[in-house]
């Protein structure tokens, strides 16, 4: 159920993976509708269209382990993620609510899978240079030497 979710968010899926398959999601319309149906579908236990708390506490919990986080979400943490979907405060969370928070969640995913690709290229970058710098400094080390010896024997 929240194998969706959390294939999209996995923590072990590399931040260009989690990118690429939030850039899918994200630029097609459909595509996000459903993924928002599937996952209100799993989350809805008891089919009643809306959600409750119950429901949004089991969901927390299945992602968390999905995720590997060892502690369980707090009732306080879950009520806090409850208030924050209840977009229109009456105590159930829509269908449309839940699209609203995916959305939201999904791009700031992106944002922060961008950021760290941008900081992979970065340290290639400056491994790549440190490397090319031992390189040089080789090469003069190879020079030095040479040069020495050629010093030498002209003495
Ligand atoms: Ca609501």
């Amino acid at each position: 159920m929240a194998s969706i979710a959390s294939n999209v968010s996995s923590m072990r899926a590399t931040p260009q993976e989690t990118f690429e398959s939030l850039q899918i999601v994200m630029s097609d319309e459909p595509t996000f509708q459903k993924l928002v149906d599937t996952v209100f579908g799993n989350m809805d236990a008891n089919k009643s269209g809306t959600l409750d708390s119950k429901e949004l506490t089991a969901f927390m919990v299945q992602v968390c382990d999905d995720m590997g986080v060892q502690d369980p979400p707090t009732p306080a943490q879950v009520h806090q993620v409850f208030k924050h979907l209840d977009l229109n405060g009456d105590n159930s969370v829509s269908r449309d609510e839940l699209a609203v928070f995916l959305r939201h969640l999904f791009t700031e995913q992106m944002h922060q899978a961008s950021v760290q690709i941008a900081k992979m290229e970065k340290q290639e970058k400056q491994e790549k240079a440190a490397t090319s710098l031992s390189g040089l400094f080789k090469k003069q080390e190879k020079a030095a030497t040479s040069l020495s010896g050629l010093f030498k024997k002209k003495k």
